[in-house]
């Protein structure tokens, strides 16, 4: 047998083989041929975290001792995806763990599908942050991502009879082979209680706060690799416990229930992720949540400071702290409290090291989901913290009054706290004056923000502001979702773009290559037919791979507007019903997303959507011409199937409301061309790919705000286009849901009466935007060449290039510089 060079640290196929046999014998205690396959997942997650071990002390030893800035990501959501596959790609060891376990007579792709996924989040934010983590290994950044270990993630999604059912995620029942409790960094966290003042033995007045009870924060790490460079940081998960000592003594002894109903009453505060993804304000147990991450976190960074030996005062030269929206912005108080209370730093000391340390990430526009507190609610809990922040809130007003003399109005909207109907802490408000930069997610949403939701803060404090577009990490996206277009791409361009995606450009010199053209087609459809047999054999729906697949896959929402896709199928099916020899290109709609639980509208969207399904594939007359599919419980394992097999991206909310998007990215990426609206990164990526290569339609920002001031009438565009009277007479009679007129009244009033998401304003541009989809696939080589270019000029969106941005713009962490990014096409 031919010797093959072995790489120094390479992890070969003879040490897989032992750390799983062994893992077998000694974690899981069964012998290979009686063991199951969880058995067997569990043994090899084992040996591969082993590998990642090693790793993560030596990175950790490396940083340690030398005078790095940290960055500590806070975020109460985190969507990282199965580890198994990532981790095994990120250390090089996919193909000799592949070989181990064949001489074993075991499938390592069976093994990976008994991984359950980590749930932790609803939706873009949770998965922008785990992306984040996996550029800033890459990078070779020192990160901790902290955040919250919720026992149960978001839902799982069931259909019956076209409704969602929601089931409870349940994805530790066999424990969690990748984290590692770390029980002597715990720490106790307060709630409620009162605040007193004493003299300090300097004679000076001080504050602490007296809990009224106290949870404990126990870490859970997860290594997060970088890729093949060596490098690995963790992902911080505190899970919440009883505090013994603290239970017991407020209980007579015996009292055993009152002993229980404690534990109960601190365990559920890490218990479920809510699953909302706009605002859940109002809610304690939330707000609970957010503190306890958050205090957890800062305690720890603290801990981690003075283990260095450093002083306090230096905190903020040691770690750079992002706030993933608002829902950590309590630690800003909180830090305040730390320095003050426990630090015994005097008031302007402690501000100057706060407010150098955060920064603040704005994930919507949309004001009604800004975040804020019932203050009674806030007072009750975080009496202490409510104290903070007056104070906070009357300096930082008392510099705007000097500022703008007279202008009562602005006062009171930049207070942080809300005086209409119900008083409230703002928390987007102490958000940014509390943080030393501000950024939104994509260009025209960071400029939105400046020009309305935070206009009186940029007014007031406009060196702050910056963009930061987001970005996907094409590790998972690419290289693990589509192994055969990645290896296409390297064949043709070389590996360079798995660390640096600008690289893709190489593929431009291919565009006019008809065999590769040919290669890059062919790639595609192979990869359409393998989502094609996945529906089949969880729907029960035959697709044709050769048909256009068109997706929409992202939370539903009515801002997103799946609806309008819907009716735009229904206009397609009344069109071929009609005219049965019209030129058709066959279309395969395919849907993906969960709705929360409570939005009663955008549960009857997706009824909508399976209604429509049930009508089109199975009438006869448009067979073979028009299918239409939801897929249940949308997640990142079956994003990992679905963005590869994507013809047509659906990026069609209404112009304003999608602060970035990143599933558009995924799409392009992987040569998806997008039909979309300019909102949120749509814009950045047509500038990318040209106005040629995408499909835009519909209203503008502008010309969203003229008519309204003009006064929007939606019914007049109803009146004005005989295909949108068709089919929303037809729901209305009935006539695509069995007779049933009811159903969809909800939907119909509003889009007829208010349509406050402009659906039908925009439904005459959509369908003949999609008609011109429809043509330019039925030439093929046109179509390549378009999805082609989408894919080579997609390296402004990895997160890689994110990352880096904000490493130099705001953490001001040295980040290595080998990246052939253009100059000036991200301007700030
Ligand atoms: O963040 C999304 C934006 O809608 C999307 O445009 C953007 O690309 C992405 C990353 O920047 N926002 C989002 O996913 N938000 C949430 O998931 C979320 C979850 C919980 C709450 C609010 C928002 N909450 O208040 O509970």
């Amino acid at each position: 047998m031919a010797q093959r060079a072995v790489k120094k640290n390479a992890i070969t196929s003879d040490g897989i083989r032992s750390g799983f046999l062994s893992h077998l014998t000694h974690t899981i205690g069964r012998p290979l041929e009686f063991s199951s396959m969880v058995e067997r997942y569990h043994a090899l997650s084992h040996t591969v975290r082993d590998q990642l071990m090693e790793q993560w002390i030596q990175a950790v030893e490396s940083y340690k001792n030398k005078n790095v800035r940290v960055v500590g990501y806070l975020s109460a959501e985190y969507l990282p995806g199965p580890h198994l596959m990532n981790d095994l790609q990120a250390l090089d060891a996919t193909e000799s763990c592949r070989e181990a376990l064949v001489s074993l007579q075991v499938d390592l792709d069976d093994l990976a599908r008994e991984e359950p996924e980590p749930g932790l989040g609803n939706g873009g934010l949770g998965r922008l942050a785990a992306c984040f983590m996996d550029s800033l290994a890459t990078l070779g950044v020192p990160a901790i991502g902290y955040g919250l270990r919720y026992e149960f993630g978001i839902f799982r999604q069931e259909i019956r009879d076209g409704w969602q059912v929601e089931r409870t995620d349940k994805w530790l029942q066999f424990g969690n082979p990748w984290e590692l409790p770390i029980m002597d960094a715990s720490f106790e966290v307060g709630f409620g209680g009162r605040t007193e003042t004493y003299t300090d033995d300097s004679g000076l007045v001080r504050w602490r706060w007296i809990p009224g009870r106290k949870v404990r924060g126990v870490p859970h790490d997860t290594p997060v690799p970088g890729y093949r460079n060596g490098f690995v940081n963790r992902l911080r998960l505190w899970s919440a416990e009883a505090v013994d000592s603290f239970d017991l003594s407020d209980f007579n002894a015996g009292d055993y229930m009152g002993a229980v109903r404690q534990k109960v009453e601190s365990e559920t505060i890490s218990k479920i992720l809510y699953p909302s993804d706009d605002n859940d304000a109002g809610k304690r147990l939330r707000l609970a949540q957010q503190y306890f991450f958050t205090s957890c976190s800062l305690q720890d960074m603290v801990r981690l400071h003075k283990l260095q030996g450093k002083p306090i005062t230096e905190f903020h030269q040691k770690w750079s702290i992002q706030l993933n929206d608002t829902h950590p912005s309590i630690g800003i108080p909180e830090l305040m409290r730390i320095l003050l209370d426990e630090e015994l730093l005097g008031w302007e000391e402690a501000w100057e090291i706060t407010q150098a340390t955060f920064g603040y990430t704005n994930h919507t526009l949309l004001p009604e989901a800004l975040e804020r507190w019932s203050l009674p609610l806030f007072a009750a809990l975080l009496p202490r913290h409510l104290e903070i922040i007056y104070e906070i809130n009357e300096r930082f007003l008392d510099r705007m009054r000097n500022r703008f003399p007279g202008d009562a109005d602005r006062i009171r909207r930049m207070s942080m706290i809300g005086e209409e109907g119900e008083r409230t802490v703002r928390m987007a408000n102490l958000a940014v004056v509390g943080s030393k930069a501000v950024n939104g997610v994509a260009e025209l949403h960071s400029d939105l923000l400046k020009q309305s939701t935070l206009r009186d803060f940029y007014e007031a404090l406009p060196d702050r502001f910056s963009n930061k577009t987001n970005g996907v990490t094409q590790r998972r996206w690419m290289m693990l979702a589509n192994p055969p277009l990645s290896s296409l791409i390297n064949e043709a361009i070389g590996t360079k773009w798995h660390t640096d995606l600008w690289e893709l450009r190489e593929l431009e010199r291919f565009v006019s290559d008809s065999a590769f053209l040919e290669r890059w087609r062919r790639t595609q459809e192979a990869t359409k037919a393998k989502l094609s047999q996945y529906i089949e054999e969880t729907q029960g729906i035959k697709t044709d791979p050769q048909s256009i697949f068109d997706i929409q896959v992202k939370r539903i929402h009515e801002y997103k507007r799946q609806h309008l896709n819907a009716l735009h199928i229904l206009s397609l099916y009344c069109q071929l019903k009609g005219n049965p020899n019209v030129t058709f290109t066959p279309r395969t709609f395919i849907f993906g997303g969960k709705a929360a639980p409570s939005y009663v509208m955008a549960k009857l969207i997706i009824k909508l959507i399976c209604t429509v399904g049930d009508l089109v594939n199975n009438d006869p007359d448009v067979k073979g011409r028009l299918k239409v599919v939801f897929l249940p419980d949308y997640n990142v394992s079956l994003g990992q199937r679905i963005y590869p097999a994507a013809d047509v991206s659906e990026q069609i909310s209404t112009a304003g409301k999608e602060a970035s998007g990143t599933g558009c990215m995924k799409f392009q990426m992987n040569g998806a061309v997008t039909i979309g609206t300019l909102d949120g990164a749509n814009v950045e990526i047509r500038k990318e790919v040209g106005q040629d290569n995408f499909f835009l339609f519909g209203l503008t920002t502008q010309d969203i705000d003229q008519i309204t001031q003009k006064g929007y009438r939606p019914q007049e565009f109803y009146e004005r286009s005989s295909k949108l009277r068709e089919v929303i007479d037809g729901l209305s009679e009935g006539r695509f849901s069995r007779g049933d007129r009811e159903v969809f009244r909800p939907m119909l009033d509003q889009l007829l009466n208010v349509d406050p998401y402009f659906l039908l304003a925009d439904f005459d541009s959509y369908t003949s935007t999609q008609a011109q989809v429809g043509a330019a696939y039925a030439d093929a080589k046109r179509w390549n060449r378009m999805s082609i270019l989408n894919s080579a000029r997609s390296g402004k969106f990895s997160s890689d290039r994110t990352i880096r941005e904000y490493c130099s713009d705001i953490w001001k962490v040295p980040v290595p510089s080998s990246s052939g990014a253009p100059k000036n096409t991200t301007p700030n």
